[in-house]
């Protein structure tokens, strides 16, 4: 979707400019200090150049509850350092506290103000908030209708959280006292009885207890009435005041490593009215520009394919033409300009403005920057090797590191010991954290929380968690399949042994990983369908206080069989049972539509493995001819749907059905992989959808200035993305005089730099100049990332925002890959090689 709105601003500032003329210096004056304030723009937000204060935009989202993404926000020069503005129950809310439901929110341009009403259903709780622009600073006030009830007094506040990353090591002042903000969460705590504290999400616990019944609660950093963060950045610079309320500082990291620091002032009891009012006053550097962000793959490029790189750039940057270069580093030590072009202007998308710089015609091998006025670019390699390793990381590193049910190493770190010993007990009917429900019938032999044998072997961790989604899964064996039937790959590098449970990286077995990989996926899969007689939704954790684990994964359980006739935390004389509920259950409501997917990968699975694993080859076949049988007769509705859109297949193909992008989108990739199953009548048939396809990739030149689609939902677009490349690629290797090779750079493009906010790759990949460097990765705690992980990417924040934190990891959005996710980039990678390694 192409944004083509604009503010006013423009239109303003040149009728005044015009008024000034005829006017006195006075006036000049007064238009500065107009320019200076925030103004409620045509998006509904606050703004001034270098400052947007956003009121619930974003909202908070049901699915997980706080994902630190809502309420009142402030993009403070560019970057989303403040959000969670809202009425919270905790000093320091975590991910699983309740969030406040908008119930209404009123623009009124009039007053230049935005007020939401908020509730809180769980305790018939409601609030408004309204938020008013007062020259430099807004006005944010609390309203009441009826006072905080009993349960909340002294538990309500209104919170405001400010990004770690950006105001660690950075100093604040509270009335006359000065501080730093620490580096790591070392201020104090309490612990309260757990009755007084508010409910969490759905009734679960963030916490293990250890029996006390107690909840920790953190304390203050400072307490005043006049706070300034980051005094000494006038880039984060922040001042909050309040003279009826007292203001709080905490840190949320005491509880929870992805807390920020919050300010808070809790709501007096028993008032109505306007009970509490803040000033808010972000500071704006006078003449703020954005610096441009130059996109470029930061892998490289070869010397014959195209190359283009995007400049992004703020609207009111007065470089929006002109030229760039691209600088050669010889190896002699000297640097000289190797081409000088124009930038060509694409326009505006959303926030900022578009320019592009084309230096295909640079050919010559070798190392290489770009300038664009003052700002200069790392440098890259052009060389026709530069795509030679970009799967590597992600096959020989990241997939075995997420091998579930082994132990896994690598040189002298031991990634996780083998987790899970004790296996998964049969879920009770339940609600669950991560999105999942078990029935009130099991559906399969078992009694609730009763063990479920032979379930604890093979599998791969779902994402920055360490369940197994099976759909998942299932997607992962298909993918693997997907790349070893069409590129045959025979990179060995992986030690791995079932009997041992053991896995070592870089220790190669003689036997190509991609097999073992597929063999690792489908013993986790063909034990569920032998043990519970049909596919599990999911093997997850039983408690959220084990969920949110960070650490090795061998330490989420105790190992040892939950035994409830012990007391929690007591351990068996024998050493093997233990009164910890902390074993992860297995839910298995089924879903016949799933066992339809794994009978599908079990019969090609069953293809693969065969010579190589015969047992499990002969286990898969046997499963999948049950599941089919069974899965159909159960299905039979499903059936009906299912040729149904057998029928609007064939439609389109033969022209007659409404053929939108959409559809082409969705079906041709179906109808390219089974190309090589087909005859060659079935191919030409196809012919006429691959040039509708090709209109559909060049749409996309004219929709964004990066010509590939860019999601705007909640998790950021990286799946389809990966999709589209991967479908390009195919329709390239299949129909090359319809899908030429230069379509074919697109999205790894897009992947390793080019994109918005910045450049940096989105793959934590061997051959990147810029890799990210941070991942939600289960190390993330650690600010750090898992080799060959790939990020989601680009997180738009309603109404205009792309954003990809590179200094804070954990917001999954934009930092989390997925077992899938990066399956498909292995699919994606191989495909793309082939087609443009040297042959
Ligand atoms: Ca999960
Ligand atoms: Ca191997
Ligand atoms: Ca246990």
């Amino acid at each position: 979707m192409k944004q083509r709105r604009f503010g006013t601003t423009t239109a303003l500032l040149s009728g005044s400019r015009r008024f000034m003329v005829l006017c006195s210096g006075l006036m000049l004056a007064a238009a500065v200090s107009a320019q200076e304030a925030l103004r409620l723009n045509d998006l509904e937000y606050f703004e001034r150049q270098g400052v947007n204060v956003l009121v619930f935009s974003n909202s908070f989202n049901g699915g997980f509850n706080d994902e630190k993404n809502s309420g009142i926000e402030i993009i403070h020069h560019g970057v989303r350092t403040v959000q969670g503005g809202a009425i919270r129950l905790n000093n320091t809310p975590e991910q699983w506290d309740l969030v406040p439901t908008m119930t209404s929110r009123k623009v009124n341009r009039e007053a230049g103000s935005i007020e939401v009403g908020l509730r809180y259903n769980d305790y018939d709780f409601d609030s408004r908030i309204v938020v008013t622009a007062k020259g430099k600073a807004v006005e944010v006030a609390v309203w009441l209708d009826k006072p905080v009830p009993e349960k909340l007094a002294g538990e309500a506040g209104l919170n405001i959280e400010f990004l770690p990353s950006q105001y660690w090591l950075k100093t604040y002042q509270v009335d006359n006292r000065l501080g730093r903000f620490p580096r790591y969460a070392t201020s104090q705590t309490v612990t309260r009885p757990n009755s007084e504290k508010p409910r969490q999400f759905k009734g679960f616990k963030t916490y293990d207890d250890r029996g006390t019944n107690r909840f920790v609660d953190p304390l203050p950093i400072e307490t005043g009435h006049k706070l300034s963060l980051a005094t000494d950045d006038p880039s984060r610079l922040v001042t909050i005041s309040s003279e009826d309320a007292e203001l709080k500082l905490y840190d949320g990291r005491m509880l929870a490593q992805n807390g920020w620091f919050v300010v808070r002032s809790v709501l007096p009891k028993g008032k109505t009215g306007k009970v509490v009012t803040w000033t808010i006053e972000p500071h704006a550097i006078p003449g703020w520009i954005r610096e441009p962000n130059i996109g470029f793959s930061q892998v490289g490029y070869t010397p014959e394919q195209p190359k283009v790189a995007v400049i992004e750039l703020d609207k009111k940057d007065p470089v929006q033409t002109g030229t760039a270069s691209l600088m050669r580093l010889n190896p002699d030590g000297t640097t000289e300009e190797a081409f000088k072009d124009d930038v060509k202007t694409w326009g505006p998308y959303f926030k900022y403005n578009y320019v592009k710089f084309d230096f295909s015609s640079v050919r010559h091998p070798g190392v290489y920057f770009i300038q664009y006025g003052k700002k200069r670019t790392n440098d890259f390699l052009i060389d026709e090797h530069v795509y030679d390793k970009i799967t590597d990381a992600t096959t020989d590193v990241w997939v075995p590191i997420h091998m579930n049910h082994m132990y896994v190493t690598e040189g002298y770190r031991t990634w996780h010991g083998e987790p899970f010993k004790e296996g998964y007990l049969q879920a009770p009917e339940s609600d669950h954290f991560d999105l999942h429900r078990q029935g009130a019938e099991t559906e399969t032999k078992y009694k609730p929380l009763e063990l479920i044998p032979g379930l604890n072997v093979g599998g791969f961790f779902d994402a920055g968690d360490f369940d197994i989604e099976t759909s998942s899964n299932i997607n992962v064996v298909q993918n693997f399949i997907r790349t070893w039937e069409l590129f045959k790959p025979q990179r060995d590098e992986t030690f791995v042994s079932q009997e041992q449970r053991y896995v070592e990286l870089h220790r190669p077995d003689g036997k190509p990983d991609i097999l073992q990989f597929i063999e690792h996926g489908v013993l986790n899969l063909v034990a569920q369908a032998e043990q519970i007689g049909h596919m599990s939704q999911t093997l997850s954790n039983s408690v959220l206080d084990n969920y949110h684990h960070l650490g090795d994964a061998a330490s989420i359980t105790d190992g040892l069989h939950y035994d409830p006739s012990l007391r929690p935390y007591e351990v068996s004389a024998d050493g093997k049972r233990s009164g910890t509920p902390d074993d992860m259950w297995a839910f298995t409501t089924r879903n016949p539509r799933l066992d339809l997917q794994a009978a599908g990968v079990f019969t090609s699975a069953a293809r693969v493995l065969r010579g190589y694993n015969d047992d499990l080859a002969d286990r898969a076949q046997k499963q999948a001819d049950r599941l089919q049988k069974e899965a159909t007769a159960l299905q039979r509705e499903s059936r009906h749907r299912r040729d149904r859109q057998a029928d609007a297949d064939n439609d389109w193909l033969t022209g007659t059905g409404d053929g939108n992008y959409r559809n082409v989108a969705r079906n041709l990739q179906t109808m390219l992989d089974s190309i090589p199953m087909k005859d060659a009548a079935y191919k030409e048939k196809l012919r006429p959808a691959v040039k509708q396809y090709l209109e559909y990739i060049h749409n996309f030149d004219k929709e964004n200035p990066y010509g590939v689609p860019i999601g705007l939902g909640n998790w950021a677009g990286v799946n389809a993305v990966l999709n589209f490349g991967i479908t390009v690629n195919y329709a390239h290797i299949y129909f090359p005089d319809i899908v030429g090779k230069e379509e074919v750079y697109r999205v790894a493009n897009w992947l390793y730099g080019c994109h918005p906010y910045h450049n940096y790759s989105f793959v934590a990949v061997v051959g990147a100049a810029r890799p990210k460097q941070v991942f939600y990765g289960n190390n993330r705690a650690d600010f750090s990332f898992i080799p060959g992980n790939v990020a989601p990417g680009l997180l738009f924040r309603k109404p205009d925002h792309f954003e990809n934190f590179d200094d804070w990891p954990f917001l999954w959005g934009q930092n989390e890959g997925t077992i899938a996710g990066n399956t498909q980039y292995i699919i994606f990678g191989s495909s793309f090689r082939n087609i443009v390694a040297p042959k």
